[in-house]
């Protein structure tokens, strides 16, 4: 017998103890030892009813996920759950924590499911690219109604227990902590009562509409575009409605293996363990002691300042936000109310709460109102002499031992850490507009930086709920340096042939929420442009200018989506961009001052041209250190900038879809044809092209 599951008896109740610490993930081990344990405690005279339960802090919460796509080994899990359904002894599951995936399945195998109100179940497997393999999309309709499980397993939701258990999902809720005891009165009161072993296999499924499918398939139309898991998992639940258990679950099979082996779940299960992955620093022990984080402060109570406070109200976090005027806080803080108030409105957290998070947050318009707080974050304008200003003051008043924040997207975090006399507690924390809601945080460690301030950096960024990335200080960070790659091209692109709408399409279907010309239109053209005047960059650089059409579209106050037009047109509040003929003849009119004939340019010419120089980047930006490991780069990607999940991430992407020699090629062909430097392949890649190797080999 393994120790992956143990047995053990309380009188005539047989108890299952999964032990597979962190989260009872479903090893061989683990569906060995539930399979024989139930054997045995069926055929064993002495037991009426047997409890499965999870040591630790959580039920199964799910399948391991990394052995997938090994040769299999062990009891195949749907053998384990049609053993415990016909066991001939009631089988009970005893919930706590997360039960997920297989975790949740196996519990459906049982007869009887009770569990802590805390607990939170759910099907997630649609976020790895993949559907419950196990039953699940056979099972949930046959006690939710075909609808509600739909909806529970495309969306991959927690459910919390009260719901489920008014779904049916579950069938007693166990008050007080003791699981284990609750869930053994449960087994006996059952045993005494002579219950049926109540199969869900034999329960029919409820189908409310006869539409529901082909209408799902439209509402999710767009939000599932690239994905392949969606459109299974409604052939699953379909199947369920329509054809005996036997047949559904076969059904099930087919589909599930169909993604199991695709790209597209690769590419997310990768994704899954490189955000977790990107949360630890490789000199830094994660038992490293971290500084005490019980208040915050925030310089600057703009879009950025204000978002930023949301997240630390949003964690129970108390905030005090600085701004240099009373009427500027007056409209910092308004908005923040507004903020919840909308979410409220559209039932995203309960009206009470909007009043408990605006409690949290105190204006201030003195330094001296920071001088408590264990972490402070300026969000103030984006020069250097402003942030000289403040962190000179900063330094003056902040506590020792405070953390000393900035939040710029590219100035030096070395300078900036340079006002002060305490180098080591100062980090910057790069976060994404609008900052209440985007989930990427890159964390900029500077020379000086201590590593108790970035454990302790790293682990408040996942507690104000976003996932950090720790980058190093170069220009535009990670994120922002390879964009910058992408929009060069896109912008030589136009003056040689392409049309915004064009390379936005090719981009769009690529899987980006949006192409570049668009994002532009969203962020602002003016920003980019106000940076170009500042730098005189047509004269500084020695390579060829990218910003011809951008500055003519500027120059007719074309700034984007808040002034209706950029380089498209926008019939606002409707935000869908337009193609617009004055911006065709701005461009058509920039390649003829630049002595350029207009071709045609291919949609592969466009993925090669806009992608390939951010992998390029990439492998600048791991060879200089700026970024861990190539993990890195493609948590900042997908988190930051839309890069669709099923597709890795630009690192992953180039290791395992197109391959690195492929884009090493492509880069030397555009060298030689035009000469332009920006080509030159990144020594690092010539490297590993070289040596047959992979950025994840690094
Ligand atoms: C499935 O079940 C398929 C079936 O339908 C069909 C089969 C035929 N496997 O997230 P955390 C690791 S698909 C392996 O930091 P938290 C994780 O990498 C599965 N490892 O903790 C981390 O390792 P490390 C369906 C796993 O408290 C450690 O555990 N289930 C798995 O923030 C702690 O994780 C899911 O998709 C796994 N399944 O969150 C659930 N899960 O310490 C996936 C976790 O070395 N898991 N690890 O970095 C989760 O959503 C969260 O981990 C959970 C805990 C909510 C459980």
């Amino acid at each position: 017998m393994s120790d992956a599951v143990l047995r053990s008896t309380q009188g005539r109740i047989g108890i299952l103890t999964i032990n597979n610490p962190p989260v009872n993930a479903l090893a061989a081990a683990v569906r060995d030892g539930i399979k024989a344990g139930i054997e045995a405690f069926g055929g064993d005279a002495n037991i009426d009813a047997i409890v499965l339960i999870g040591g630790g802090r959580t039920f199964i919460a799910g399948a391991d996920i990394r052995e997938f796509g090994k040769p299999p080994q062990g009891a195949n899990l749907n053998d384990v759950i049609a053993a415990m359904e016909n066991c001939p002894k009631i089988v009970v599951a005893a919930l706590h924590g997360t039960p997920l995936g297989g975790g949740l399945e196996t519990a459906l195998g049982a007869h009887y499911r009770v569990a802590l109100p805390s607990t939170r179940v759910g099907l997630p497997e649609v976020h790895l690219g993949l559907l419950p393999g196990a039953g699940g999309t056979q099972r949930l309709p046959r006690l939710t109604g075909a609808k509600y499980a739909l909806d529970a397993i495309l969306s991959g939701r927690h459910i919390p227990a009260p719901e489920a258990k008014n779904k049916g999902i579950i069938d007693a809720l166990v008050e007080g902590d003791d699981l284990l005891a609750g869930a053994v009165a449960h087994a006996q009161m059952l045993v005494a009562q002579n219950a049926p072993r109540r199969r869900v296999r034999d329960l029919t499924v409820t189908l409310e509409s006869p539409d529901l499918f082909a209408e799902t398939e439209k509402a999710i139309a767009r939000r599932a575009r690239g994905f392949k898991a969606p459109w299974n998992i409604i052939k699953c639940v379909q199947a369920a409605c329509e054809l005996p258990f036997d047949e559904g679950m076969k059904r099930e099979r087919e589909l599930f293996v169909e993604l199991l082996t695709s790209q597209e779940s690769a590419a997310q299960r990768y994704y899954f363990f490189a955000e977790r992955e990107a949360a630890k620093v490789l000199d830094v022990p994660a038992d490293t002691p971290q500084r005490p984080i019980k208040t915050a402060g925030i310089i600057g109570a703009g879009t950025m300042g204000g978002g930023i406070a949301m997240n630390f109200a949003n964690a129970g976090i108390p905030v005090t936000i600085l701004e240099a005027q009373q009427e500027a806080l007056d409209r910092g803080l308004k908005t923040i109310r507004t903020n919840y108030e909308n979410t409220a409105k559209r039932g995203g957290m309960k009206a009470e709460d909007v009043e408990k998070r605006m409690a949290l947050i105190t204006p201030t318009l003195s330094y001296d109102g920071l001088k408590d707080c264990d972490v402070i974050i300026e969000a103030v304008f984006e020069t250097m002499e402003v942030k000289e200003g403040v962190f000179k003051k900063l330094d003056a008043v902040a506590k020792p031992g405070a953390i000393l924040a900035t939040n710029t997207s590219g100035l030096d975090v070395n300078q900036i850490a340079s006002y002060t006399n305490r180098p080591g507690d100062v980090i910057g924390m790069h976060f994404f507009s609008p900052a209440n809601v985007m989930k990427l945080l890159e964390n900029v460690r500077g020379k000086a930086t201590e590593k108790d301030v970035i454990a302790t950096v790293m682990s408040l960024s996942k507690k104000i709920g976003k996932i950090p990335v720790l980058v190093g200080v170069c220009e535009g960070f990670v994120g922002n340096r390879m964009l910058r790659m992408r929009g060069i091209q896109s912008a030589y692109m136009l003056e040689e042939g392409a049309l915004p709408q064009q390379v936005d399409k090719v981009l769009y279907d690529f899987g980006f929420p949006m192409g570049p010309f668009a994002m532009s239109d969203l962020a602002g053209n003016d920003v980019g442009w106000r940076i170009r005047q500042g730098k005189n960059e047509k004269e500084k650089r020695n390579v060829r200018y990218s910003g011809y059409v951008a500055d003519a579209i500027c120059e007719l106050g074309r700034f984007g989506q808040k002034t209706g037009s950029g380089y498209f047109k926008y019939n606002l509040p409707d935000r869908t961009p337009i193609p617009d003929p004055e911006v065709e003849a701005i461009i058509e009119e920039t390649s003829k001052k630049l002595g350029i004939t207009r071709r045609a340019i291919s949609d592969q010419e466009i993925l090669e041209r806009t992608l390939y120089p951010m992998v390029n980047e990439g492998a600048k930006i791991l060879a200089e250190g700026m970024a861990q490991r190539s993990l890195d780069i493609d948590v900042v990607w997908v988190n930051g900038y839309g890069w669709p999940v099923y597709r890795g991430g630009p690192m992953w992407w180039a290791d395992n879809v197109v391959g690195l020699k492929t884009i090493h090629d492509a880069l030397m062909k555009y060298r030689d044809a035009s000469g332009d430097p920006f080509w030159e392949p990144a020594p690092l890649l010539k490297k590993l092209v070289q040596e047959g190797k992979k950025f994840s080999q690094l």
